[in-house]
């Protein structure tokens, strides 16, 4: 495997969209790619995945067998994912010269919450291992859903700490002025927060602004890349942020380094 790109975030910004997309452009130049389904709770798949967690777990079969509805089934589904580690990983073995994207389960807790992901994150990509956060640009265009995000981004890089990019996919469905209102909050926190108050004028702006802020200064702000998983574009710039990684460009050490 050249490189492990794992891709979380929220239910619906369109994850499993995403990797479809990001395997066909990097198929389309010349480079062999292939996509992990970790989600065994997905009925429809975009894509046609090179591996399947739904071979081996099935969400049907553990609500009949732990008595369980479809939640607990699902929680069930993601801690079972972990017995299946080796039989995945004999199939990457498979797979020398791939880049291997891996779409996790629907529900980013099922993911980012569960104590076996970062283990599974670790078995099956080790130091090739990326992380991929994708969020909405329709939810982001909205200062308090560019901020409840960017905390959701934060909490993805606390649980697994690794290099972690922020792609805002669906960026076909906004405005180029939305567009340059999210860069211009990713530039400057006093520009986020105007925007902010002018939504929500009885908030606090301390508490936001320090939080913020220190997303600005560590540098996690300029990170966000706009994709649209729908017409293609993008996919240059997340290739690039795994060519950086991967180059040893950026490693866990200058990524988290405080200054
Ligand atoms: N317009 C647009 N729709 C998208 C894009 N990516 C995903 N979608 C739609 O968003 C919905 C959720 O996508 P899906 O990939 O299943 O999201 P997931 O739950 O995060 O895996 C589907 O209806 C997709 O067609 C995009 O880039 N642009
Ligand atoms: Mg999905």
């Amino acid at each position: 495997m050249k490189g492990a790109l794992f891709v979380a975030g929220p239910a619906g910004t369109g994850k499993s969209s995403f990797c479809g997309a990001y395997k066909e452009w990097l198929t389309i130049n010349n480079m062999d790619a292939a996509i992990v389904n970790l989600d065994p709770g997905s009925e429809f798949i975009p894509y046609e995945s090179d591996i399947d967690i739904r071979e081996w777990i099935s969400i049907n079969d553990i609500m009949s067998e732990f008595n369980l509805g479809p939640n607990g089934a699902q929680i069930v589904a993601s801690d079972l994912i972990i017995e299946n580690v080796d039989r995945i990983k004999s199939l990457l073995d498979e797979l020398t010269d791939y880049y291997v994207i891996f779409d996790t389960p629907g529900q980013i807790e099922l993911f980012s919450l569960r104590t076996s992901s970062p283990i599974i994150v670790d078995s099956l990509g080790g130091k090739k291992s990326m992380l991929a956060f994708v969020g909405d640009s329709v939810i982001s265009a909205i200062p308090s859903g560019y901020i409840s995000q960017k905390l959701m981004y934060a909490s993805v890089m606390a649980r697994f700490f690794k290099p972690t990019m922020y792609i805002m996919n669906k960026s076909d469905l906004i405005e180029k002025e939305q567009m340059d209102a999210i860069n211009s909050w990713d530039q400057s926190v006093d520009n986020l927060m105007d925007s902010f108050l002018s939504e929500k004028a009885e908030m606090r702006k301390d508490f936001f602004y320090n939080v913020m802020n220190s997303f600005s200064e560590s540098g996690l702000s300029s990170q966000m890349i706009p994709v649209s998983s729908k017409n293609m574009s993008g996919m240059e710039d997340v290739y690039s942020g795994m060519s950086l990684f991967l180059s040893g460009g950026e490693d866990e050490d200058t990524l988290y380094k405080d200054d």
